[in-house]
């Protein structure tokens, strides 16, 4: 059976286009910097986000991991959001393997940090704390809701955080949804941070790989940890062909999701038991919480959805996320509105 698969938009698998660029990639070993298709992405990368270099990695995890260890050394430490990617999902590999302490503060309900807790949270020059190095935001920022962060907040928290001798790393693992979303040049985005991760491998159908951009200078040295990390790839354009057709061909389609994100979300939310959070999506993320009044588990729903065809996350004892994406059809937002409104009756 051809599953509706709406657990994450990581599910989607390569275009026919990505499969045939794939075929034909001219490759070489990008550990020597030989790889001519690896090197194109790289630069198309730079150019498109404004800055010097970029570094092709495995995944999104891998370029926070690999920014974050360029730019903090060990007893370092990271102002972040408590729902940020980097803390809660990334198996605290910042610590684990760079020694970098991790300072969380509570999101505003837009997935922004708010500047008095970031002030809060910077270290006295005391012997007995961490050094306050950098600060990372996530846009958008998924646990929060899919949602955006705009262009005036990422330049005032880059201004604020430069003014107090810190560097700012963006987790832009789906900045591209946030720039369509916001209709605005993904450059305004990232201009004001310092370095930047974001993820082909997610609404932008590329099966594999994300891309850290930053200055040549940062960039030489995350490669070296990339190195580190088991993260050099040899004849890495064989994916990297996939990330260049995602970055030429599939923005602007982006909208698409998000257009059946609302459709979705606006189907739920007349489904009694559903309170869709945020009301409405910014992106391609439908998050709701179920009422008291629905008597079956997150587990229970899941495994009902599934055998209507559906596969859905729960992303909490009582709350469920539903992505959608380039394999998600108007068919298969009807399908899950009916199969929901059918479980939960
Ligand atoms: N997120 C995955 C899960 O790990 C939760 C998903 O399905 O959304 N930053 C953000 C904001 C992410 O959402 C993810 C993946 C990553 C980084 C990590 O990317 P990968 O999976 O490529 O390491």
């Amino acid at each position: 059976m051809e599953y509706v698969d709406l657990r994450s938009d990581t599910v989607t698998k390569p275009t026919p286009a990505m499969r045939e660029a794939m075929a034909k990639a001219p490759v070489g070993d990008d550990v020597y910097n030989d790889d001519p298709t690896v090197n194109q992405l790289q630069e198309l990368a730079a150019a498109r986000l404004g800055k010097q270099a970029a570094l092709f990695v495995p995944s999104g995890t891998m370029g926070n991991l690999a920014g974050i260890l360029a730019h903090c050394g060990r007893g370092d430490e990271v102002i972040m959001g408590q729902r940020s990617h980097t803390f809660l999902h990334e198996g605290g590999g910042i610590s684990t393997l760079g020694g970098v302490h991790s300072c969380q503060i509570k999101e505003q309900l837009d997935g922004s940090l708010a500047l008095e807790d970031v002030e809060a949270a910077i270290r006295a020059d005391d012997e007995h704390e961490p050094v306050t190095r950098l600060v990372e935001i996530e846009n958008t920022h998924n646990a929060c809701g899919g949602v955006t962060q705009p262009p005036a907040y990422i330049e005032r928290l880059a201004d604020f955080a430069h003014a107090r001798g810190l560097i700012v790393h963006m987790d832009g693992a789906r900045l591209f949804n946030s720039a369509v979303a916001q209709g605005v040049d993904v450059s305004r985005l990232t201009g004001p941070v310092d370095s930047v991760t974001f993820c082909l491998s997610k609404g932008l159908c590329a099966p594999v790989g994300s891309v850290l951009c930053g200055s040549a200078e940062f960039i030489h040295k995350a490669r070296r940890i990339r190195k580190h990390l088991g993260g050099g790839m040899r004849q890495a354009g064989i994916i990297a062909a996939a990330g260049i057709v995602a970055l030429e061909t599939m923005v602007d389609r982006l909208a698409d999701d998000h257009i059946r994100a609302r459709s979705l979300a606006h189907g739920l939310n007349d489904i009694p038991g559903i309170k869709l959070n945020p009301a409405v999506p910014d992106t391609n993320m439908v998050f709701f919480d179920l009422a008291d009044s629905i008597k079956l588990s997150t587990q229970q729903i899941e495994k009902k959805l599934e055998e209507h065809g559906i596969l859905a996350h729960a992303s909490g004892p009582r709350r469920f996320r539903l992505v959608t994406h380039y394999w998600i059809d108007d068919a298969g937002v009807e399908k899950t509105i009916a199969a929901l409104k059918e479980i939960l009756a």
